[in-house]
């Protein structure tokens, strides 16, 4: 397996309006962490996500859309007693969403490190966290904490994308629970904001990414939206540019970057190339209608170089 990763993956209506003004709605499904494994699998990797589903259309929904996107679901548990989570997008202004929930007591905010223990033992290459399985309860937050402890000590590598989402705790809680991942964690991606949720440093400087490598982060990923990404590590500072394209929905570019930057890692490629392939990745999600089907495919990589106007005939 090359990677693992585990959240809450919900029923997401998208409302071309919002919901109050009888929009059309159609149904997809979403969650970090599977449109991560999505973009991967995309890209030809081996990987699986955990988490539980209800015992509802919505799980089978969930199940199917994974099986078609040849993501592994060895670790999936159907709930008998709670829904799948929903998430509503509702469609505001161009490339203006607004996301709501209606994810408490869900099937997926249920998770346990039982439900994907055996996966670890399993030696995954990587595991994939992000901080909005902690914010999901007390227990989905101590998984996410054991899960990154036992991989570490298996000698995986852990990648963590912060995620804070401000619909589901305050910047403090966050920082007290995500502050503690940080021994575990070999590579952190996320905002300039997000990253001072990680240590005491300001916004806008280095000194943030610096403290983290400080306290043994490998690698700390900076997402700068249409500025592309900054890579920091004990070698320096490499800064990529974004890749040129009409942002029509941003929902989901963060994932896809990721998905782009772990795939990067798996390769072996270098720092300038994976945050390459990070860039093409966010750039492909955000010149695309939800937040994980516009991903390419390794062979459709190359099409971003093609130029506006194009057919392929
Ligand atoms: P998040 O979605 O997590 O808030 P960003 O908005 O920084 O993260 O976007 C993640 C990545 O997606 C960026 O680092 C960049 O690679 C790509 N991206 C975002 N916005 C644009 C844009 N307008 N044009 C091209 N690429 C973009
Ligand atoms: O990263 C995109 C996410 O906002 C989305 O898919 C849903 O996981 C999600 C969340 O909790 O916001």
């Amino acid at each position: 397996m090359d990677v693992l990763t585990f959240g809450e993956t919900m029923i997401a209506l998208r409302a071309d309006r919002p919901l109050a003004l009888n929009p059309n709605i159609s149904a997809t499904i979403a969650g970090a962490e599977s449109n991560v494994a999505i973009g991967l699998a995309r890209l030809g990797h081996d990987v699986q996500w955990a988490g539980r589903v209800g015992d509802d259309t919505g799980g089978e929904l969930i199940r199917r859309t994974l099986r078609a996107e040849s993501v592994g679901q060895y670790y999936v548990t159907t709930d008998p007693h709670r829904p799948t989570g929903i998430l509503i997008f509702e469609e505001r202004l161009p490339d203006l969403t607004r996301v709501g929930y209606f994810r408490q007591n869900s099937a997926g905010s249920a998770l346990g490190i039982n439900d994907f223990s055996a996966a670890l033992s399993g030696s995954p290459r990587i595991l994939h966290i992000t901080g909005i399985t902690p914010a999901l309860g007390a227990g989905a937050a101590d998984t996410v904490l054991q899960a990154a402890a036992a991989a570490h000590a298996a000698g995986a590598t852990v990648t963590f994308d912060v995620n804070y989402r401000a619909k589901l705790w305050s910047r403090d809680e966050a920082a007290a629970t995500l502050r503690a991942l940080i021994p575990f964690v070999d590579v952190v991606i996320g905002s300039e904001d997000e990253l001072t949720l990680l240590t005491d440093e300001q916004p806008g400087s280095s000194a943030a990414a610096k403290a983290l490598i400080g306290h043994g982060v490998r690698e700390v990923v900076i997402k700068l939206g249409a500025d592309g990404a900054r890579l920091h590590d004990a070698g320096g500072t490499v800064h990529s540019p974004a890749r040129e394209v009409t942002a029509v929905d941003s929902v989901g570019a963060g994932d896809a970057f990721t998905a782009g930057y772990i795939s990067g890692l798996l390769t072996g490629r270098t720092a300038d190339e994976r945050l390459h392939l990070a860039n093409t990745m966010g750039a492909f999600a955000v010149a695309s209608k939800g937040d994980w089907e516009g991903l390419p495919t390794l062979s459709e990589l190359a099409l971003l170089n093609a130029g506006n106007g194009t057919a392929l005939r």
